[in-house]
């Protein structure tokens, strides 16, 4: 059965990860996105595999991806924007990539 990988990731990665998936055969789309809670640049990659492939898939993506540390000074978030909160710097830990993996009903090329 055939996944669709849907993995968000830091965009000093995408170039990195983008080459390392080509040179194995796997198919990408990047779509150039932003996060909710930093509004700063990340990126999409969409990716349908072969069931049997994901595992290897994964494994690119652990090799290459990695968590950092941000430090935000003033995160745009009603939360944040008053009280105590406010003005003070931040730090978040950014994942290296955070993944949903989907059932595929039908894959169509036309
Ligand atoms: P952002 O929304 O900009 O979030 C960046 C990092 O800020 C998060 O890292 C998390 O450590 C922190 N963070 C997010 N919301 C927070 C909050 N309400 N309070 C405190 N800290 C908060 P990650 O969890 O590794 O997420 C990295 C990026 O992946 C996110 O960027 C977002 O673009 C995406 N993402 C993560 N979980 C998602 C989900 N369930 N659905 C859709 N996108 C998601």
């Amino acid at each position: 059965m055939m996944k669709l990988v849907i993995a968000i990731i830091h965009n000093d990665d995408v170039h990195k990860l983008r080459n390392v998936l080509i040179e194995n055969d796997f198919r990408v789309t990047k779509l150039a996105t932003s996060g909710g809670f930093l509004r700063a640049d990340n990126a999409t990659l969409l990716m349908g595999v072969e069931e049997e492939k994901l595992p290897e898939l994964l494994d690119h993506i652990r090799s290459i991806c990695h968590t950092r540390n941000e430090l935000v000074v003033s995160p745009v978030s009603e939360f944040f924007t008053a009280g105590p909160h406010m003005g003070l710097p931040l730090e978040v830990t950014v994942g290296g990539a955070t993944i949903f993996v989907l059932d595929v009903d039908q894959f169509i090329k036309i």
